[in-house]
C-alpha cells in the first residue's frame, strides 16, 4: 500500500453491514432496506471507499441496547413472531401494524443498524475518525418501549449516549422531512444535548404530529432541558434556497450559543424533491449543502441516514454526501477504476452526475420568506436562554 495517505489531514470512517440490506418490511412497504445496496453501489462505483476507513459493523449487544430501551420491549422485539400487519388492532409496544410490521430477522436488523451507529460514535470518541458515517441508521422515531414510524430501535439515541461519555455537549440536527420526536423526547430533560429538527408540520395531518415552533423543552425553568429542543415547522414545497439559508442560519446560531463538542446529523433523504412520502422540493445539491456546512465547522461529526422513499434519489444523495465527507464533491472521477482504487483518484476534477436536478411534478412552495424570517427570530429569542 503506497497510496494510503490522508492529504486532507482528517479521517472518515464508513460503518455498514450488508446483512442489513437484505431485510424486507413486506409487500409495498415504503421503507426499503435495499436502497442501502443502491447507495453502496454508487459509493463503490466511484471508488470512494478507498478514501475512507471502512468497517463491517457488528450487532449491538443487549447491554448496549438497554442504554435506552427497556428490557421488556427488547425481549418482546427479540421473540416477536412474524405476523400479518393489521392497521386497526392496537398491539403491544406498537409492533405488528402497517407502519411497524414484524418481519423475518427484525431483531437482527435492529441490532445491526444500531451496532453501526454505536461503532461510529466510538470512533469519534477515540479520535480515530473526524467524520463517521452510518447510512443504515437514523431511525429517529423509536421510543424507550415503543416502535414508531418504521423505527424500532433508536440508534441515534444510543450513539449520542456513547458520545456523552466523552463529550460535554452534543448538537443533534435532523433534516428528515419528519419530526425527530424520539431523539427529542430522549434528551428532553438535559442541557447536554441540543436537538434541532427541521420538518413538515401540519398538526395531526402529517406524521408524527409533533414539532411545532413553541415546543422548546420542558415548561419548568428548573428543568435543565428547558429551551433545549428546537423545532422548525415548514409547509409543503420548500426548495434549496430557503432551506439551505434556514439551515445555515439556525445551525450557525446554535453552534455559537451552545458550543457543541460533537454533532450528529440525521440526513433523512425524504426531504428531497420527488420523495414518495415527503412534501419538500430540496435537491441533492441543497441537501448536501447542509452536510458541507456541518463539516466546515470542524467539530467531530456523525452522519446517519433516516427516511428516504424514492430509492434512486436516496442513493444519489447519500453518495453525494459521502463525497462531501471525504472532500471530493464535484471532483470525482466517474470512470470506474479498472484496478484497485487509490486515494489519489480523488484529486481529479470531473463533474459529479448524481447532482442532476430531480425532475417530476414540482410541489408548490407554501413557505413565504416572511414566515421563514419569523421562524428565525423566534429561535433567536429561544437561544438567548441556551448557554454553554
Ligand atoms: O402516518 C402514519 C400513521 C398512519 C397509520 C398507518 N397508515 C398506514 C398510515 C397512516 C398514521 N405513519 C407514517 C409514518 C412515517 C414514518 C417516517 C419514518 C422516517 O422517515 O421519519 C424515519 C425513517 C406513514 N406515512 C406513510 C406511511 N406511513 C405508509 C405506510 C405504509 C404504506 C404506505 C404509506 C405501510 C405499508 C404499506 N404502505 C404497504
Ligand atoms: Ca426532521
Ligand atoms: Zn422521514
Amino acid at each position: 500500500e503506497n497510496d494510503i495517505t490522508r492529504p486532507k489531514g482528517y479521517t472518515v470512517s464508513w460503518h455498514s453491514n450488508p446483512e442489513i440490506e437484505k431485510h424486507h418490511f413486506g409487500h409495498a412497504h415504503p421503507m426499503k432496506p435495499w436502497r442501502l445496496t443502491l447507495a453502496k453501489g454508487l459509493i463503490m462505483a466511484y471508488g470512494m471507499h478507498a478514501a475512507m476507513d471502512t468497517y463491517v459493523s457488528r450487532p449491538a449487544t443487549k447491554e448496549e441496547l438497554e442504554d435506552f430501551h427497556s428490557e421488556e420491549y427488547l425481549d418482546y422485539l427479540k421473540s416477536a413472531l412474524v405476523t400479518v400487519p393489521d392497521d386497526n388492532e392496537i398491539k403491544d409496544f406498537n409492533l405488528g401494524n402497517t407502519d411497524c410490521p414484524i418481519f423475518e430477522g427484525l431483531f437482527n436488523y435492529c441490532s445491526m443498524y444500531s451496532g453501526a451507529s454505536i461503532d461510529a460514535a466510538r470512533k469519534l470518541c477515540n479520535n480515530e475518525s473526524d467524520i463517521a458515517i452510518n447510512w443504515s441508521g437514523g431511525l429517529h422515531h423509536a421510543k424507550k418501549a415503543e416502535a414508531s414510524g418504521f423505527c424500532y430501535v433508536n440508534d441515534i439515541v444510543l450513539a449520542i449516549v456513547q458520545l456523552l461519555r466523552k463529550h460535554p455537549r452534543v448538537l443533534y440536527i435532523d433534516i428528515d422531512v419528519h419530526h425527530g420526536d424520539g431523539v427529542e423526547e430522549a434528551f428532553w430533560s438535559t442541557d447536554r444535548v441540543l436537538t434541532l429538527s427541521i420538518h413538515k408540520y401540519d398538526g395531526m395531518n402529517f406524521f408524527p404530529g409533533t414539532g411545532d415552533l413553541d415546543r422548546t423543552g420542558p415548561d419548568s425553568e428548573e428543568n435543565p432541558g428547558a429551551h433545549h429542543a428546537i423545532n422548525v415547522p415548514l409547509s409543503d414545497g420548500i426548495g434549496d434556497q430557503q432551506y439551505v439559508w434556514l439551515f445555515k442560519t439556525i445551525v450557525g446560531m446554535c453552534v455559537q450559543r451552545f458550543q457543541p463538542t460533537a454533532i450528529v446529523l440525521q440526513c433523512g433523504a425524504d426531504s428531497l424533491a420527488g420523495d414518495r412520502l415527503g412534501r419538500f422540493n430540496v435537491q441533492v445539491q441543497g441537501h448536501g449543502a447542509c452536510v458541507t456546512y456541518c463539516k466546515s465547522l470542524g467539530i467531530p461529526l456523525l452522519l446517519v441516514g433516516g427516511g428516504g422513499y424514492t430509492p434512486r434519489n436516496v442513493a444519489r444523495a447519500w453518495a453525494h454526501e459521502t463525497s462531501i465527507a471525504i472532500g471530493c464533491d464535484g471532483k470525482l472521477n466517474p470512470i470506474i477504476p479498472q484496478h484497485t482504487p487509490y486515494r489519489s483518484h480523488f484529486r481529479h476534477e470531473t463533474i459529479f452526475p448524481t447532482l442532476e436536478e430531480i425532475l417530476g411534478d414540482p410541489r408548490g412552495n407554501k413557505n413565504t420568506d416572511k414566515k421563514i424570517r419569523e421562524i428565525v427570530s423566534s429561535i433567536t429569542e429561544q437561544l438567548r436562554f441556551v448557554n454553554n
